[in-house]
């Protein structure tokens, strides 16, 4: 680890001046009262302002797939940086950017072969939402304006991924900001499902909701389907077996878009590339962030199928013609291509989406020894990713597994809490006795906790 000495970590400590920086979702009066501040990382782990070494249970934030400040990557966002800082892609463009696409739609579901690059999930979520109602328009069938979203689900945070997201806390201040916009209700169900390994059983018929909402505004109208394969930031909830493949078939049927929000799923998180892979159902586009550049640099990107593009170009009139009126100031930027690439590479020379196949029934019965602890109300498990659900406090909904957030830091473990679910999706590095001391904070916490 690139280790700060102690002498520079005091310093840091005295002179550094939390106030002027609005933190992004965070409780900001309470972390500036008792900030946690981290310095340095490297493979599993952080290190801490007070000079820990804490394990990283959730890869960064379900991004930094291939661990910490990778050498490989490292490397090639140095050598980028001196060669070509920046280059506008409008018009004009640079290498990297063609090499990480082709890097890219080399590991997509088949058909899935082209990409436009973004510089995080909610751009790409944006992005996707625009190409739907630019293709159907350039297709002739401009009517269909309406775009479905799912209850529970997350896509970021701007107007367009707050609109068709389901998560409350993003809806609340700001409303349904697109006006044409609908939600199939969320696959969650606890009921008949607790304590599902993998898919559950139960909830296929959740899909046909679908069927409901076109007999409601008519397929004429409706532009796309945009959901998580599995929702991950409102609580890890893998879809019921044949869910997808429901949704895919009424989408085909009335020719409706379906859009794979794979931000969390993507770059073999459920043991595959993709979690269209995994669950073998194939949409129309796949938004992608975070893990793209082992979240070293930000960048996003929509994979399209490629009839959507061949759309673009056929019927884009003259070559002249800018074909879609879309694109970020940093899309394929430099430093993040060059960095794409080198994960990209580094995911297939380490067999890193092999790795994560193969650790996870291990790390699917270390989650699933916790039934029973205190608390505990279900646990959910796909490929390296955990939800372990908890037993809300009477009037204080996430306080619980706040609370539990907070030992397991002062343990040396970085876990998540979503609501009152602990959420854990580790680097695809992790070492058995690693998942082990993740599991084992998790069960002292549980055995404590108030
Ligand atoms: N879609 C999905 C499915 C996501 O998970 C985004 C879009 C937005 O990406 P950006 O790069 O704009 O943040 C996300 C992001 C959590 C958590 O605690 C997850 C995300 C963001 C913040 C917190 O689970 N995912
Ligand atoms: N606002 C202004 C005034 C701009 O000129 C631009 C881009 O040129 C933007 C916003 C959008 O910025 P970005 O391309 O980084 O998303």
């Amino acid at each position: 680890m690139n280790m700060p000495d102690e002498k520079a970590l005091r310093q840091l400590n005295s002179s550094l001046n939390l106030e002027p920086l609005w933190m992004p979702f965070t409780a900001n009066r309470q972390f500036k009262a008792a900030p946690r501040l981290l310095v340095a990382a490297r493979d599993m782990h952080y290190l801490t302002q007070d000079g820990r070494k804490v394990l990283d249970g959730i890869a960064g934030l379900w991004a930094v797939n291939a661990g910490h400040c990778r050498q490989k990557i490292v490397d090639a966002i140095k050598k980028q940086a001196e060669t070509i800082d920046y280059a506008t892609g409008f018009q004009l463009h640079h290498p990297a950017a063609f090499q990480a696409a082709e890097k890219l739609v080399s590991i997509t579901p088949r058909g899935l072969d082209h990409v436009f690059f973004t510089n995080s999930g909610s751009e790409a979520v944006d992005t996707a939402l625009k190409i739907a109602l630019a293709y159907h328009r350039v297709r002739g069938e401009g009517t269909r304006r309406i775009l479905i979203g799912r209850e529970r689900g997350y896509h970021g945070v701007g107007f367009g991924g707050i609109s068709v997201g389901g998560m409350v806390g993003n809806r609340k201040t700001f409303g349904n900001m697109l006006g044409s916009i609908d939600h199939l209700r969320h696959t969650h169900d606890p009921v008949r499902n607790a304590f599902s390994r993998g898919q559950p059983e139960h909830g296929a018929e959740f899909a046909d909701e679908l069927e409901r909402l076109v007999q409601l505004h008519d397929a004429s109208n409706i532009a796309a389907v945009i959901v998580e394969p599995v929702a991950g930031s409102t609580g890890v909830l893998v879809p019921p077996k044949g869910y997808l493949q429901k949704l895919r078939q009424i989408c085909d049927k009335y020719g409706i878009l379906l859009i794979f929000d794979e931000v969390i799923t993507g770059f073999g998180r459920t043991g595959k590339a993709f979690a269209a892979q995994t669950f073998g159902v194939t949409p129309d586009m796949i938004t992608c962030a975070k893990a793209l550049t082992n979240a070293a640099v930000p960048m996003g990107g929509v994979i399209v199928k490629k009839e959507i593009y061949d759309t673009f170009m056929d019927k884009g009139g003259p070559d002249s013609n800018i074909e879609f009126f879309h694109g970020y100031t940093y899309s394929g930027h430099p430093l993040a291509s060059a960095a794409a690439c080198a994960a990209l590479d580094l995911f297939k020379e380490e067999k890193l989406f092999e790795r994560a196949a193969e650790l996870a029934p291990y790390w699917e019965d270390a989650a699933h020894a916790l039934k029973g602890l205190p608390h505990v109300i279900d646990i959910r498990t796909i490929g390296l990713v955990a939800g372990i659900e908890l037993q809300p406090m009477a009037d204080k909904p996430g306080a619980r597994a706040f609370e539990a957030f907070l030992r397991a830091y002062n343990k040396n473990v970085l876990i998540r809490t979503t609501g009152d679910t602990i959420a854990l999706s580790p680097s695809f590095i992790i070492e058995k006795n690693q998942i082990d001391q993740i599991f084992d904070t998790v069960r002292d916490i549980l055995n404590t906790l108030p």
